[in-house]
């Protein structure tokens, strides 16, 4: 089995590292509204590809952790180059550039022995599986057990968004807190394969700004009749959900750190609790939201976005000491990188990765769902 991985903590022995090559600054469009961190409101977000130095940062940073991942004995793949400079066409929009790979973790996703592209919710992202296809007919042709589906595509049209919603103050997101009604209608199935957490026989997807109730739809329908069990969550304190892996991050069996500030709704947190699993709050991180690069739109809460090698053996941020005490505590080997220069691609750690192997089978880490 080359394709072979269940869950987010199993030992990894083959992976994906992003890349910043040829990366450009995401544009505006209905799904995304891109600012520029501590600037004067209405300030412009620059457009067009990344200046070369910065691409180098983070290309350095994501070579240093392809470095460490092989120092463990993990084969390493990394994405073929992609020109994100070309505009994208289609019937149905027009975006004047692309974005990345740096963030594999956003669109491509392992369940089992089958790799499933995800729909993407952003026009920029449409064709964000490209870098990743010749990898995925290497392992195709090289293994006859491995499935590979890649999820409908939405037409991304203006009628898929809901515009308004980056207009609404607070008070309205407060009221609205319980609706979970983000930036992209139920109309068509929608969602980023970074909002799945992976927990063997149950997977975890949060509803988001980047997942709807019809992509959860989609993969129920999908993923149950495999002997899956698909189950939406919800942080009704985060406005802005995108990618659950700052949110909630499983470590090992029964073991999840998670969000202070976004808290699991109470009837989502039965699951785990019924089963025994243990929440963790992560630390506070070490840089605040202010402080985060200009041109990241990701939170300060990155900090969390680890990558677990084992289930004793999890990687993170070299400046993030309080969280790397805290999984000292915990009985975990902590390594660390630094990974800064990444932030402004969206991701850290764990976004910059897609698992293709981890050793071990599908496990059912919930047993009061079978239970007579
Ligand atoms: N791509 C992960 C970002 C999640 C967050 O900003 O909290």
């Amino acid at each position: 089995m080359i394709v072979n991985s269940w869950n987010e903590w199993d030992p990894l022995r083959e992976v994906v590292v992003g890349s910043a090559d040829n990366a450009c600054f995401e544009p505006i469009e209905p799904g995304n509204r891109p600012t520029v961190r501590n600037a004067p409101a209405g300030s412009p977000f620059p457009t067009g590809p990344k200046p070369r130095a910065a691409i180098e940062r983070a290309n350095e940073e994501l070579a240093g952790l392809a470095a460490l991942l092989e120092s463990r004995g993990i084969t390493v793949r990394r994405p073929t180059p992609h020109d994100f400079a070309a505009p994208v066409r289609t019937p149905d929009f027009e975006v004047a550039n692309q974005y990345c790979a740096v963030c594999p973790r956003d669109v491509m996703i392992t369940i089992g022995h089958e790799i499933i592209e995800a729909t993407m919710s952003r026009r920029a992202r449409y064709f964000e599986f490209r870098p990743y296809r010749e990898l995925v007919y290497e392992y195709w042709n090289a293994d006859p057990d491995v499935v590979w589906t890649t999820a409908p595509k939405p037409s991304m049209d203006d009628g898929m968004y809901r515009e308004e919603f980056w207009e609404w103050p607070l008070a309205e997101r407060h009221r609205r807190m319980h609706s979970f009604e983000f930036c992209v209608s139920q109309d068509q199935v929608v969602f980023d394969a970074a909002d799945i957490s992976r927990f063997g026989r149950d997977l975890i997807v949060q509803e988001s700004m980047t997942t709807n109730r019809t992509g959860i739809s989609w993969l129920k329908r999908h993923l149950e009749p495999r002997g899956f069990r698909v189950h939406p969550v919800h942080f009704p304190l985060d406005h802005f959900p995108s990618h659950i892996d700052c949110t909630f991050v499983p470590l090992r069996p029964g073991l999840v750190l998670t969000n202070p500030e976004r808290p699991l709704l109470d009837r989502d947190a039965r699951l785990f609790l019924d089963n025994d699993w243990q929440l963790v709050d992560a630390p506070q991180p070490t840089s605040g939201n202010d402080e985060m690069p200009e041109y990241c739109q990701s939170s300060k809460w990155l900090s969390m976005n680890v990558l677990s090698l084992s289930p004793t053996t999890v990687v993170c941020e070299e400046q993030e000491k309080p969280l790397q005490d805290l999984l000292s505590k915990l009985d975990f080997e902590v390594l660390t990188v630094p990974f800064r220069n990444v932030f402004e691609y969206g991701g850290s750690l764990h976004c910059a990765t897609w698992d293709i192997h981890r050793e071990g089978g599908q496990e059912d880490y919930f047993p009061t769902l079978t239970r007579p």
